[in-house]
């Protein structure tokens, strides 16, 4: 058992955004069961979980930051000690969008080659939607960035939540390990978008 531990890798995810649903998201990754039980994020959260994918298992720890702008210089050192950066945003809002685009900046300033998942969180409110999927793609072509790829995720119903964080663990491990072994199931590829 110690020896199991010693040897699984760990993974190291920021979240960043507004205040768009990256505590509830977490809580989903974490308790998939549970009801989410929204809670105020100051500064920065960790919580961690261990994670099988393809043989491998893995120790991610999710350092979950506050979207309150006074704490961004703070946040700074956990974007260049990621193995990925979750760019998030509310989908029925056009500053959580502009807000990402803010954080993706960010991210490029200061990191080189880390994955960028970029999450769309609220999907389960689609009628309010303003954020087209249409536009994200444009954006991420037009940064030009490697590793990046768009989810769409609801906590609040669990959609697409477990498919996206076994996408971040795949791009996370084979970016940072090269496990050039691994191979991701096609039917989850559909609900992410590799670009
Ligand atoms: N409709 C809907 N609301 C959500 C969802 N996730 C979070 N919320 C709500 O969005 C607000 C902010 O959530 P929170 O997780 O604290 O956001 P954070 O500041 O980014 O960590 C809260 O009122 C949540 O109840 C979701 O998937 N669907
Ligand atoms: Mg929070």
């Amino acid at each position: 058992m110690l020896i199991t531990f010693i040897k699984m890798k760990k993974i190291r995810f920021t979240l960043v955004g507004d205040k768009c649903g990256k505590t509830s998201l977490v809580q989903r990754w974490c308790k998939p069961l549970e009801s989410i039980k929204p809670s105020k994020t100051i500064a920065i959260d960790m919580r961690s979980m261990v994670f099988s994918l393809e043989n491998h298992t893995v120790c991610v720890q999710y350092w979950d930051c506050s979207g309150d702008m006074s704490f961004q210089n703070l946040l700074t050192p956990y974007l260049k000690n990621a193995e990925l950066i979750a760019v998030c945003f509310d989908l029925t809002q056009a500053n959580s969008w502009l807000t990402a685009q803010y954080w993706t900046d960010v991210a490029l300033e200061n990191t080189e080659d880390t994955p960028i998942c970029f999450i769309g969180t609220k999907l389960d409110k689609e009628s309010k939607r303003i954020i087209k999927k249409t536009t994200v793609r444009r954006y991420i072509r037009s940064i030009n960035a490697r590793n990046t790829f768009y989810c769409e995720t609801s906590a609040y119903t669990g959609e697409n939540c477990k498919d996206t964080l076994s996408m971040c663990i795949f791009e996370s491990l084979r970016t940072s390990i090269k496990y050039t072994s691994l191979t991701f199931d096609s039917e989850k590829e559909k609900s992410c978008i590799l670009m």
